[in-house]
């Protein structure tokens, strides 16, 4: 595998045809030898910049990843009172994570608002990733160490994750899910790649990236079997999965956000609403805010990334900035039909 991912990796065009710098979860280093029969008998194919991907259980992984979630789904046991944060990549998890954070320990910092955790760290420190960080490289960490309620976030899909969870809760910890359409996922995502791997990659590449999300071969795709899974876990039991929509979110986030705080058992009482609590938080967890910090500017997170990569715009329809009339149409006839029937609408 390692010898295949460096002839691949010697085929990207690129300017100036650098290596491009890889984070860990996109490496096959960590794998177990049980891992790697596994993965010998799994549907395999590459992603648009030549890496393979394995399809386990539906799902698009690199190996390192695959490792990763394998783990997770043996020794994570959640408490009852944790909180797990879902999305597919760039569909709106930083803000999340932040929101949540902010909400679940919001009485904490009233006093002392300068303290507060947000303004220190990246909300990714604050939230971490079981299989991206915590259960990375095969490790098994002590979870037991972690306040009540924990909130951890993953980018598993739902049946996945529920594979583990289930196992040691009396009853399942909530699962709160956003997502954001898929045009704008896919414009944020290749931002987010170029800024990751420290290059500028060409248009080719951005149509090859295209028509990686319109096959759905894609690290934790496809796109609709992901979204699918967590709508109708929403629909089955809203009591435990809540499904979030970004741009609901940016359109009406104080709406949103006390629709948040009721599923998650920490509502505003009427005097914080009164007092402007939800504002106060809305505004700490703005882009605008947690952008221009110091440790977001110029801080990495835990897992080695820069900060700076999980913000940029923050906008809804970006993608008419990057797509053709012709690509928005073929992504969207592909997502209407995959979803057709299920009652989730993207406008
Ligand atoms: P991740 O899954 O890798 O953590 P994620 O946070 O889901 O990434 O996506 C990043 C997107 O969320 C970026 O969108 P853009 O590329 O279209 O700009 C980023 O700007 C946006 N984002 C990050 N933080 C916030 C926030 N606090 N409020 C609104 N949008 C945000």
């Amino acid at each position: 595998l390692h010898t295949l991912f460096t002839i691949l990796s010697l085929c990207i065009t690129m300017e100036g045809h650098q290596e491009p710098h890889l984070p860990n979860y996109m490496k096959d280093d960590k794998v177990s030898h049980e891992t790697k029969n596994l993965i010998s008998t799994l549907p395999s194919d590459k992603d648009f910049m030549g890496y393979p991907l394995y399809n386990y259980k539906g799902c698009w992984y690199y190996p390192n990843i695959l490792q990763a979630v394998l783990d997770v789904q043996k020794h994570f046991r959640p408490r009852d009172t944790d909180i797990i944060l879902a999305s597919l990549p760039k569909g709106g998890t930083t803000w999340l994570k932040s929101l949540v954070f902010a909400l679940v320990h919001r009485e904490k910092y009233l006093e002392n608002p300068q303290t507060h955790p947000l303004l220190s760290q990246n909300p990714h420190d604050l939230v971490p990733f079981l299989e991206v960080e915590l259960y990375a490289g095969s490790q098994t960490p002590d979870l037991t160490k972690f306040p009540s309620p924990m909130i951890y976030s993953t980018h598993m899909h739902l049946n996945t994750l529920r594979e583990a969870t289930t196992k040691s809760s009396s009853s399942p910890c909530k699962v709160v899910y956003v997502c954001r359409g898929i045009k704008d996922t896919f414009v944020s995502g290749w931002h987010y790649r170029n800024m990751l791997h420290r290059t500028k990659m060409d248009q080719a590449t951005f149509e090859l990236m295209f028509d990686a999300y319109c096959k759905g071969v894609i690290l934790y795709g496809p796109y609709w079997e992901h979204v699918l899974g967590y709508w109708n876990g929403s629909l089955e039991d809203g009591e435990n999965v809540l499904f979030l929509k970004y741009e609901e979110m940016i359109e009406e986030p104080r709406v949103q956000v006390k629709r948040l705080a009721e599923f998650l058992d920490f509502p505003f009482t009427e005097e914080e609403e009164k007092s402007g609590s939800v504002e106060e938080i809305l505004k700490l967890c703005s882009l605008r805010n947690l952008s221009n910090l110091e440790i977001n500017m110029n801080g990495t997170t835990r897992i080695g990334i820069d900060s700076n990569v999980f913000f940029r715009k923050g906008e809804v329809g970006d993608w008419k900035n990057h797509l053709t009339p012709q690509m928005a149409k073929k992504i969207d006839d592909i997502v209407e039909c995959k979803l057709q029937g299920s009652g989730l609408i993207f406008q």
